[in-house]
């Protein structure tokens, strides 16, 4: 059999740092409320974290507009801390993946002050800057991904810069040997003081056509949605050199042991396994969205599962990410039934799942009102409903004021629901959302076969899928209705199998001959007994 990563076996968790827990009262959360919740995570079961940004920013994106790399900004703390809170998971057996922004910087980072200093400043190429149209008008058709022009005018220098999010986020010219040296550089000053990975924010967007040729629009742009949809992004991303860029990387993490690196990449699933590189020299794990974005039926969803894996390259790992800071919680897509129907589905796939912190207390929307607003994207594009604070509230760990999450005024709401919805009540709940997420996670851990099993398709049975995860010996079914409705499920054909684990938390240890009696909103693992 062969020995597996730990990024293979293992669970990631993503934490927001602002969100999690405070510890000084500012209502924003901090390094110190991470370590002081390890604890949690380990009871809970995960294997690694993920942290958001953490680095000195003036925070116009909320820490991934980065001011210095090489730092921690003193609203999360300290350097000091951050080896506190290194020591301290990996002393419980946690990894921790720092999240790394190498596509742009802040506009207050010093490389982007000095590149704007002059045309001849030594670092003016470090960023893209190019000179307007004849008529003053920016140098291409690029639109932000936060709304309005890419290119920002700098009266100064008489030169437009390039930038893919905020006018304070001007992108780095990564064609330039300098700037990936640099870089190159930020990765080892981490992977020195022990990161175990990195999450690489818009992995995909790094090299732009070096022409700068308009993008096409998109035939199928809707009005309601966001200004970036009116064009096909085809020449400011996704071009074909990024990948000799994200194998430099690779390389880099190679010098040390052990390392993940994991792409964000919002691509459709034929040019996201791209991303595993030539020879699997690209990135581990290509972040996989595409349970975020499948509509939640059991044909839409039974038929992406086996789209994905057919589309793997040999040897390429899978991964599966059911919710994060830039997208609507599951609880809120698919209702606080199903919720706990993906919680299974994520957690016996094969390949890395990833959760979002709070997922498995069942956090659903929460909603802002027009006076807390945060998100710069929500504040550009007002209405649209593209904010991204109602995934970003704070987590709720009991029913004390403000859930136990900070002792001052949050930087976000709570959800009114937290006296309910909250760690500590679910944890004495054997019924709970996170007595479930706990379960399968232990099981998961205990059985093998559904961390690094093959997968197979058993097929449709009306509202319900069912698939195979075998391991030697070792064989489960997971069986998933994806509706509120009851339905019988014919599984003759698979043996005496027994029932190890139910979204409902019932049944253990049943036999069960020929039929399966789901239940509404009703998942099920049974093993295989001869
Ligand atoms: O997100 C990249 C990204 O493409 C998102 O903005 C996405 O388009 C949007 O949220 C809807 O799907 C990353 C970070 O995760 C995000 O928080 C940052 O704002 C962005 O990059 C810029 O760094
Ligand atoms: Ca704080």
């Amino acid at each position: 059999m062969p020995d597996w990563q730990w990024w293979q076996r293992g669970v990631v968790y993503q934490i927001y740092p602002r969100s999690f827990q405070d510890t000084n009262g500012d209502g924003i959360g901090d390094l110190r409320g991470i370590c002081e919740r390890l604890d949690y995570l380990v009871w809970l079961g995960v294997d690694a974290i993920w942290i958001s940004p953490i680095y000195p920013s003036p925070m116009a994106d909320f820490g991934y507009d980065i001011a210095d790399y090489c730092n921690v900004d003193p609203i999360f703390g300290t350097l000091g801390d951050f080896d506190r809170l290194i020591a301290e998971a990996h002393g419980r057996g946690l990894k921790v993946i720092l999240d790394f922004v190498p596509n742009h910087t802040s506009d207050q980072h010093p490389w982007f002050r000095e590149s704007r200093s002059s045309r001849t400043s030594p670092k003016r190429d470090w960023y893209i800057w190019r000179d307007p149209k004849p008529d003053g008008s920016p140098p291409n058709n690029w639109i932000s991904n936060f709304g309005g022009p890419a290119w920002e005018w700098d009266e100064a220098t008489g030169q437009y810069y390039y930038h893919a999010f905020l006018k304070e986020q001007p992108d780095l010219n990564w064609r330039n040997p300098e700037v990936r040296a640099a870089m190159h550089d930020v990765l080892r000053f981490w992977l020195r003081r022990s990161v175990d990975g990195f999450r690489v924010d818009v992995i995909w967007h790094l090299m732009k056509d070096p022409e700068f040729r308009d993008n096409p629009p998109n035939p199928g742009f809707q009005p309601g949605r966001p200004e970036i949809d009116r064009l096909l992004q085809i020449h400011s991303t996704d071009q074909p050199d990024v990948h000799e860029i994200i194998a430099g990387m690779r390389r880099v993490l190679e010098e040390f042991e052990d390392r993940v690196l994991i792409g964000e990449i919002y691509l459709p699933i034929e040019r996201l396994v791209a991303y595993y590189g030539q020879d699997l020299a690209g990135a581990h794990l290509p972040f996989n969205f595409q349970l975020i974005h499948t509509a939640w039926n059991v044909r839409e969803l039974s038929t992406l599962i086996d789209e994905y894996e057919a589309a793997l390259p040999e040897g390429g790992w899978p991964n599966w990410v059911l919710g994060n800071h830039d997208q609507p919680r599951i609880a809120a897509r698919v209702g606080a039934a199903q919720a706990r129907v993906a919680a299974m589905l994520l957690l016996t796939l094969r390949g890395t799942p990833t959760m979002y912190y709070g997922d498995e207390i069942g956090l659903a929307k929460v909603e802002i009102p027009d006076d807390a607003v945060q998100d710069p994207w929500e504040k550009n594009e007002p209405g649209l409903g593209l904010g991204r604070d109602p995934e970003r509230t704070p987590m709720q760990w009991d029913s004390s004021p403000h859930a136990g999450f900070t002792t001052g005024k949050p930087w976000l709401p709570l959800s009114p629901t937290y006296a309910e919805c909250n760690v500590e009540r679910m944890r004495s709940d054997p019924r709970s959302i996170l007595s479930l997420y706990r379960r399968l996670l232990a099981l998961r851990r205990e059985r093998k076969a559904l961390s690094v099993g093959s997968y197979r398709s058993i097929g449709v049975f009306g509202t319900a899928f069912a698939y195979e995860r075998t391991l030697g010996a070792e064989r489960l079914i997971v069986v998933l209705n994806l509706t509120h409705e009851p339905h019988l499920v014919d599984l003759s054909s698979q043996g005496r199998l027994r029932r190890v684990l139910s979204t409902c938390l019932d049944g253990e240890g049943d036999l069960v001959e020929g039929t399966l009696d789901l239940r509404g909103d009703e998942g099920v693992i049974l093993e295989s007994v001869g």
